[in-house]
């Protein structure tokens, strides 16, 4: 399904083993150091899903090296593997190959290359209260399409236009196996999480909550 230019759902995406071992390694990257933080807004909020990075700590609204909004300790490495999961995903999203459904090629990428490694992850926790506001992501230097995967209870994904953070926009279930692609016109469209619904992890899981992982190129280089 796609619900905009770029935008492809792809529910239950993944088979229950395989998130059960991504639930397992994200709890291994939420311990210490550069594990599980509150992301601190400028205008002096804070984020109520929690966040973990690897390759490169999000910070609102750059990226660096280390934990600079945490525990200042460097950040964890993306592992090869997730890297290919990414690369995957996409490909199971345009299967045409992407050159012009936006995924490997399109866009800026339209004289073919191939996509970039993902090099960044970025995982939030959310629990019962937990919402994400409408917010464009625009601190990547690539055009390369993000991959979303979701993990545990399910939420209203709320999907917008490139240009205000108001209306049209279009609410999306995403459940725990569900997999998303934003490349293309989409890759800067407002989006956010308004609501997530508790205890609706499938049971078996071991997860009370829900998680988001995403995976992106940086453009950021080295
Ligand atoms: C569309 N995460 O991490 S995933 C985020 O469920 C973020 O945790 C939400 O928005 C979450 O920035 C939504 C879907 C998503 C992620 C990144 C996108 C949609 C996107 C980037 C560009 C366009
Ligand atoms: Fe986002």
């Amino acid at each position: 399904a796609e619900p905009g230019p770029g935008a492809v759902h792809v529910p239950d995406w993944l088979a229950p083993a395989r998130q059960r071992a991504l639930v397992e390694a994200c709890r291994a990257w939420a311990r210490p150091p550069a594990g599980l933080r509150t992301v601190h807004l400028p205008g002096g909020g804070t984020m109520t899903a929690r966040q973990v990075c690897l390759g490169w700590h999000w910070y609102p609204y750059g990226y660096a090296r280390t934990a600079v909004d945490g525990d200042g300790a460097p950040v964890k490495p993306m592992p090869a593997w997730l890297a290919d999961l990414g690369r995957t995903a996409v490909r199971a999203a345009f299967p045409d190959g992407g050159t012009a459904a936006y995924g490997v090629g399109g866009t800026a990428h339209d004289d073919g290359a191939p996509t970039p490694a993902y090099d960044i992850a970025l995982i939030n926790f959310y629990g019962a209260d937990a919402r994400m506001g409408m917010h464009r992501d625009s601190d990547e230097q690539s055009t390369a399409p993000v991959v979303s995967l979701s993990l545990g209870d399910t939420c209203v994904f709320r999907f917008g236009t490139t240009e205000s953070r108001g209306r049209p926009y279009t609410d999306i279930e995403l459940r725990s196996g569900d997999l998303m692609v934003f490349g293309g016109p989409s890759r800067l469209a407002y989006h956010g999480v308004p609501k997530v619904y508790a205890d609706t992890a499938p049971p078996g899981l071991g997860l009370a909550g829900r998680l988001n992982i995403t995976l992106r190129v940086s453009g950021l280089g080295g």
